[in-house]
């Protein structure tokens, strides 16, 4: 026996699409969530989409022999700048595979810890420039950790500056990445027959995707033009070779590529770092401990590649900031065939999902009466071990299987040295102490309008 997944009432064409909220589709999800429960089915203009938000189901959903990654919505508008690169190859694309046998070795542990010089120069720009501004200047943290990560992606990656803290404004490519981002979500929600209607947007669009191309084209000529050694992420997409298949990247293709790690590689880290901060200051008792951690551990002297593995506390305080405040907060799954999920609703082959992590991610049933509190001590190294055993799937900020974050290590060194730094070197406090955290969401998510203020504890370090 099967039963109907339950719903918000739609209408004719459009379905549920004119009830999404242009600016944080989340909160139409969570608030449809908070109606009907683990799971309920919502139609838009590309079909009909089951969302859960119960680590149940959310297990269920992971399972890689019944369901995969779909490539549609938003991910099939963002193919519009990066075709079948990492991120938006579908499954039965040759080029995810090759991509991905290439680039893997790149992001091995010898490799990362090599980049911890250059993360933490960049990381030392940042801390001095809020150590010049000074204690009474209202920093705008998101743009500031966009700066951090986007400098360290590119310098790390491909060894090429954006130099973002030499200039008040962002550089080019992160305004039109940000415009793309929200464009490509706002155009997956528009019937194919109403698009015709924005064509304002659609100019805009095509001209922020140019200015994407652009940059990485300029990233790609830059070494081409003078040849270096290294052998970081860009080496390997230049001379790579795939062991299966024999075959190397295609220009086209190092250019799809080189855009999405530049996107991919920087806004979520972002997002990370100032929900941290955010977390902390709002935590004073948590704050309190990572910032003894960092005294203890570290001291006065300089952060070393060897501290980052020394610091549980940070670390939890950086899971515990991904459970409540995933940057990705949503994840796309599609049936391989039919199914009953739940053990009770059938749904056919080609089913598109989206996994609520913020909601899963606090799902009482695992994290009982403080699910929506801050509590880093719950993801302490051995505590966080039992939970995953116990609750399979229940904090999942990476991803899924093989199409799981493969810049994972990358962004947790640079999160880690950043926290610690920062730590380390200034006490923080809100600029407005009534700040209660609201979500920015283009693709990702980011604290919106939030600001805080550094003062320094002792001369940088
Ligand atoms: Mn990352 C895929 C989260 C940092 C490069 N990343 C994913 C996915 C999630 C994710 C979730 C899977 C999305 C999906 O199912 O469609 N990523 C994060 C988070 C952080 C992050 C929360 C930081 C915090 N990611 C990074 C960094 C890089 C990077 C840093 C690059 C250096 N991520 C990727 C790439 C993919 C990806 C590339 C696509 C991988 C694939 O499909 O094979």
């Amino acid at each position: 026996k099967t039963e109907q997944i339950p719903g918000p009432p739609g209408y004719p064409l459009v379905g549920n699409a004119l009830s999404i909220d242009r600016e944080t589709p989340l909160s139409t999800w969570e608030g449809w969530a908070d109606q009907y429960g683990e799971i309920f089915r919502v139609t838009l203009p590309q079909g009909t989409v089951v969302i859960v938000s119960s680590q149940r189901l959310v297990h269920e959903l992971c399972d890689e022999k019944r369901f995969h990654k779909p490539v549609r919505g938003a991910l099939q508008e963002i193919r519009n700048a990066v075709h079948d690169g990492l991120f938006t190859a579908r499954e039965d694309e040759p080029s995810w595979g090759i991509a991905h046998r290439i680039l893997m070795p790149a992001f091995g542990p010898a490799s990362i810890q090599g980049m911890f010089d250059e993360m933490h120069e960049v990381a030392s720009q940042l801390a001095l420039k809020w150590a010049r501004h000074g204690a009474d200047a209202d920093i705008m943290v998101t743009d500031d950790f966009t700066r951090l990560t986007l400098d360290t992606l590119a310098l790390c990656a491909m060894d090429f500056r954006f130099n973002s803290y030499y200039h008040d404004d962002l550089h080019p490519f992160i305004n039109a990445m940000a415009g793309f981002l929200t464009e490509s979500g706002a155009r997956a929600l528009r019937p194919g027959l109403v698009s015709v209607f924005f064509r304002e947007a659609n100019r805009k669009y095509w001209d922020d995707i140019e200015v994407l191309r652009r940059t990485a084209q300029g990233v790609l000529d830059s070494r081409r033009k003078h040849p270096t050694g290294r052998r970081d992420l860009l080496a390997a997409m230049l001379e790579g070779i795939d062991p299966k298949t024999g075959q190397k990247l295609s220009d086209a293709s190092i250019i799809d590529n080189l855009i999405t790690f530049l996107i991919a590689g920087h806004e979520t880290t972002s997002g990370l770092l100032s929900f941290a901060f955010c977390q902390l200051i709002k935590h004073p008792a948590a704050y309190r401990k990572a910032q003894e951690e960092v005294d203890r551990v570290v001291g006065s002297g300089p952060i070393r590649v060897e501290h980052m593995k020394k610091l549980p506390y940070i670390a939890a305080v950086l899971r515990e900031t991904l459970r409540l405040c995933p940057t990705i907060p949503v994840i796309a799954r599609r049936a391989n065939e039919d199914t009953v999920i739940g053990g009770k609703y059938a749904v056919p082959k080609g089913q598109s999902f989206l996994l609520l992590l913020a909601r899963s991610h606090v799902d009482p049933a695992v994290y009982g009466e403080s699910a929506r509190g801050f509590v880093p001590e719950r993801m302490l190294d051995d505590n966080f071990e039992r939970l995953m055993k116990e609750y399979p799937d229940c904090w999942k900020p990476f991803g899924i299987g093989m199409r799981a974050c493969i810049g994972r290590p990358f962004a947790w060194q640079e999160a880690m040295l950043v926290m610690t730094m920062l730590l380390q070197n200034f006490d923080f406090a809100l600029s407005d102490p009534s700040y209660e955290l609201r979500y920015k969401q283009t693709l990702t998510t980011k604290p919106k309008d939030f600001y805080m203020r550094a003062t320094l504890r002792h001369g940088l370090t």
